[in-house]
């Protein structure tokens, strides 16, 4: 098709998450040839891939779910305030069944390759099996955590018992009765299952090596009357996600943790802890997240929540994160996680005191102590931000990898874009405002259709950012980042993996100012119709 020097398509979206899906309707909207490639078997991205027992939304699920469709506002049922993965999926499934987005959709299909293409200014895809597609234009909705990472533990591969990354969850329900089961890690994701691997296992031994501060969910069902409500309160409700900093119905408040009475604080404290959401980490004082002082008094706040909870004083003391303070990484919502610990059937390994030496065939080692396991669990998170855009040979004109372009961190211009790739976006990519993701990419996707649209209507064929904005941006997005306390703590936040030779120094990968700033710099970008681009 090459020859013909016509793409086969107007534009490719890669993957059928959020991003996928909605670049897909949109692009649909347009009325462009537009094709969505992706990895998995079906829809749905992250809640395609996280299948495991408690996977569920941690932000409440009618803020989370998409707003582009008053159709879709009106008749989807939300049947829990944090919907659980499988009604995600469902949602996800829902939505391409409405505006029949799978007619345009590959399964199965695993780019490779992403070439530029500079004398038929086009993209080149290859997939797994050497299949080629072209077109004008490209749309990355490849996810921030979409790359599982294994621990660089050795003997990983010995294992002959069943191992799971949580990540790549098998469709079918596995059985964990009668079994001793392993786990590795306590991040957002290991917090969930925990409680429901400990439900039934026969005994389940978490290995932590830095623990997290987690705070209470309160999760519960929507009735059919309480549904109509929220129905009723959306137009109210997105008001105000979009006025706030992070687009959750969570806001900031101006009230000084220094004019509160230690009692008032104390008062202040109990009553946000026992609220649904991420309240307590959002809604508090404001200088927690950035006076190590005011963050250390709410640290002991949630510090003393734990030792109530947990009834073991060493356990307890081992679950109380030590190098960093409440909030600074990404805080896991819990349902009686810290009472899990109780269980008989349930037990804490500090790998801080006691390090894993090996995997072995049946079981796990560490310096102290030997681990007989029929199952594990790798709950080790991702090769975050950038992870999923190393694994793609993603190549721009001249040849440029985007991997050596960003040997230093990431380099973009509003995060939708970078040099030497034209007509590529990227929708959540690195240098974006994450906050409520799916807001953040509601608005990614529309700003890049509106883009599209311009230059299909102004027979523009290419658009690259000019390299001085793309310098100004990212040092805009390093400037904002500096003083941020969470940017001083190893986190998949600040870029860190520790099971990655690459992935050791922390990078200012994200955009840390609020989604109206970040917002109101896109718009004034489009209403100066990409004079920051060079346009062909
Ligand atoms: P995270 O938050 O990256 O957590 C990974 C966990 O795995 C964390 O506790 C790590 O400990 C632990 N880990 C990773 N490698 C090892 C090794 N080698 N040994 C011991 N422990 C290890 O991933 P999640 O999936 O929980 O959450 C990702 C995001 O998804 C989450 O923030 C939500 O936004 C949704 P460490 O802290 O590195 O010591």
């Amino acid at each position: 098709s090459l020859d013909t020097k016509q793409p086969d398509y107007d534009v490719l979206i890669i993957g059928a998450g959020l991003s996928g899906c909605y670049a897909c309707y949109r692009m649909r909207q347009l009325g462009v040839k537009v094709k969505v490639l992706e990895t998995g078997s079906s829809v749905g991205g992250t809640w395609f891939w996280n299948r495991y027992p408690g996977a569920r939304f941690d932000c409440e699920s009618y803020t989370y779910g998409f707003f582009f469709s008053q159709d879709v506002l009106d008749e989807w049922k939300w049947s829990e305030h944090f919907a659980p993965q499988e009604e995600t999926e469902r949602y996800i499934r829902f939505i391409c069944d409405k505006y029949k987005l799978w007619e345009d959709m590959q399964f199965n299909t695993r780019v490779t390759r992403a070439h530029w293409q500079a004398d038929d200014c086009c993209w080149k895809l290859t997939d797994q099996s050497g299949r080629i597609y072209t077109s004008r234009f490209l749309i990355t909705g490849i996810g921030l955590l979409s790359e599982p990472t294994l621990p660089n533990i050795p003997g990983v591969n010995d294992f002959q018992g069943e191992a799971f990354h949580t990540s790549r969850w098998p469709e079918n329900v596995v059985d964990f009765k009668d079994k001793d089961v392993g786990i590795i890690g306590v991040g957002a994701t290991a917090i969930q299952i925990i409680p429901e691997v400990a439900r039934t296992a026969k005994s389940l031994t978490v290995f932590q090596r830095t623990p997290n501060w987690a705070i209470p969910l309160h999760n519960s069902k929507i009735g059919p009357d309480e549904m109509e409500t929220i129905r009723k309160g959306y137009p109210e409700l997105l008001k105000k996600i979009d006025a706030s900093r992070l687009s959750f119905m969570h806001e900031g408040i101006d009230d000084s943790i220094w004019d509160a009475t230690p009692e008032e604080r104390e008062a202040f404290w109990e009553l946000m802890y026992a609220q649904p959401g991420f309240g307590f980490w959002i809604s508090n004082y404001k200088e927690t997240l950035t006076d190590l002082k005011a963050n250390a008094l709410v640290s002991d706040f949630v510090a003393k929540k734990i030792r109530q909870r947990v009834k073991d004083p060493w356990t307890a003391e081992k679950l109380i994160p030590k190098t960093h303070g409440f909030g600074l990484r990404r805080v896991p919502m819990e349902t009686h996680y810290y009472e899990t610990y109780n269980q008989p059937n349930v037990r804490l390994v500090d790998l801080l005191e006691t390090p894993v030496d090996r995997i072995k065939e049946d079981g796990l080692q560490t310096s102290q102590e030997e681990f007989k396991i029929d199952a594990i669990i790798y709950a080790t998170g991702f090769s975050a931000i950038t992870g999923a855009f190393e694994a793609v040979d993603f190549r721009g004109d001249d040849g440029t990898r985007l991997l050596d372009q960003w040997k230093e961190g990431p380099r973009t211009y509003l995060g939708l874009t970078t040099q030497h790739f034209p007509n590529f976006f990227m929708s959540i990519g690195p240098h974006q405002a994450y906050g409520n993701i799916p807001r953040s990419i509601e608005y990614a996707v529309g700003w890049i259709s509106e883009c599209i649209e311009y230059l299909m209507q102004h027979h523009i064929t290419c658009i690259e950012p000019k390299e001085e904005w793309v310098e100004e941006w990212t040092e805009h997005v390093h400037d904002i980042g500096k003083d941020l306390l969470s940017n001083t703590v190893d986190s998949w936040m600040t870029g860190v993996n520790k099971n990655l030779a690459g992935k050791q120094k922390r990078t200012i990968a994200r955009y840390s100012g609020s989604a109206l700033d970040f917002r109101s710099r896109c718009n004034a970008v489009a209403a100066a119709h990409y004079d920051t681009f060079t346009l062909k």
